[in-house]
């Protein structure tokens, strides 16, 4: 069993999912932890970065675009059985300046919010992807073997 409470990650990270009325701004990631895979922007925080000064960096570097209103809806717990350990803050956000283009890290898709391709997405995603996106809080505390997810603990917080 994991003890969360002593839990230290090893990165912090960052993802945004923008949402346009029902459609939803994703990418599939070229490089990095998850490559292949679709996602919302986001990445690695730099030493001393805060999540939203990061969310704003990658959104700007993976697709070349101005978010305007990132809100913070959740906190991601990820520990990967080889050790590797990362901290996630989710946000949503439905208002952007610029138009996504492919950069060498990644190439944006539009989807529509009924069918979200989780079958290509991280696995953790569908326990809490839709209701972030209607706008409910939530923590999730997560042990992935590879890319298969071994354990999940989903905590909820008030609806907006
Ligand atoms: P580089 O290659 O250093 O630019 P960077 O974009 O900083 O990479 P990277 O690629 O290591 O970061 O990936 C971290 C990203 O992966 C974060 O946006 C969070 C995401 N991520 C990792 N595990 C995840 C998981 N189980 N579920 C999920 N996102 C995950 O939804």
């Amino acid at each position: 069993m994991m003890d969360w409470a002593s839990w230290q990650p090893r990165d912090l990270a960052t993802l945004c999912f923008v949402r346009a009325d029902d459609r939803i701004l994703l990418i599939r990631k070229k490089r990095g932890l998850g490559a292949g895979k679709i996602n919302g922007v986001g990445g690695r925080l730099e030493r001393g970065e805060l999540p939203l000064s990061g969310i704003l960096r990658e959104a700007q570097e993976e697709l070349g675009i101005t978010l305007i209103d990132p809100v913070k809806r959740g906190e991601l717990h990820f520990q990967f059985l080889d050790g590797y350990s990362l901290f996630c803050t989710v946000f949503v956000a439905s208002r952007f300046e610029g138009t996504p283009i492919e950069t060498e890290e990644a190439v944006p898709h539009w989807f529509d919010i009924r069918q979200l391709p989780f079958g290509e997405m991280w696995e953790d995603d569908e326990l809490w992807l839709r209701q972030a996106l209607e706008g409910e809080s939530f923590r999730g505390f997560f042990v992935f073997k590879g890319e298969k997810m071994v354990s999940q603990q989903m905590e909820w917080g008030a609806r907006k």
